[in-house]
């Protein structure tokens, strides 16, 4: 089982699309194992995209993804981290397939709706980032033998 980190970003929030797009995940059958609602601290935005510091979009990224609350959240499941990839479809929503999160609900690249970790050493760093242990549970779903099998 893998884990990764999703965020449902600010334009997300603002148009009312939560439970829309945490949905698609969870009749997926993936399983929720953390979640919250934030507003994103700077320093903690700036260690997120770390890996972007000193490109173009890097300082409209970090000053967007702070601007207004986001929902953070850890998916479990197998091969999780490529399979939410796929789910929200490429960076930019004006090419993302039609079907995926993105090719469905965004048109500009600065607002993309949501995130997803790219692999899974990332997704170990970025659960740490935004997650204390003693908030992220294991647990058993009645229904996991007829997702996942047994
Ligand atoms: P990803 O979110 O598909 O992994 P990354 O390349 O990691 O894409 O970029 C992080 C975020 O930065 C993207 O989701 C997007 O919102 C924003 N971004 C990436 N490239 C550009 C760009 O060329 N212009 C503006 N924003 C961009
Ligand atoms: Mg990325």
């Amino acid at each position: 089982m893998e884990r990764t980190l999703i965020i449902v970003k600010p334009e997300g929030v603002q148009r009312g699309l939560i439970g829309q797009v945490i949905g698609r995940f969870e009749a997926k059958g993936l399983k929720v194992v953390g979640l919250k609602l934030m507003r994103i601290p700077r320093e903690t935005a700036e260690k997120h995209y770390a890996e972007h510091a000193g490109k173009p979009f890097y300082d409209g990224l970090v000053g967007h993804i702070t601007s207004s609350p986001v929902v953070v959240g850890v998916l479990e499941g197998p091969e999780a981290v490529s399979v939410t990839r796929g789910m929200m479809g490429v960076t930019n929503p004006k090419t993302a397939a039609p079907g995926t999160i993105r090719g469905d609900y965004g048109l500009d690249i600065g607002l993309n709706i949501i995130h997803g970790s790219d692999g899974q050493e990332s997704a170990q760093r970025e659960i740490g980032i935004f997650f204390a242990s003693d908030e992220l549970v294991s647990y058993e779903r009645a229904n996991d033998t007829w997702v996942v099998g047994a």
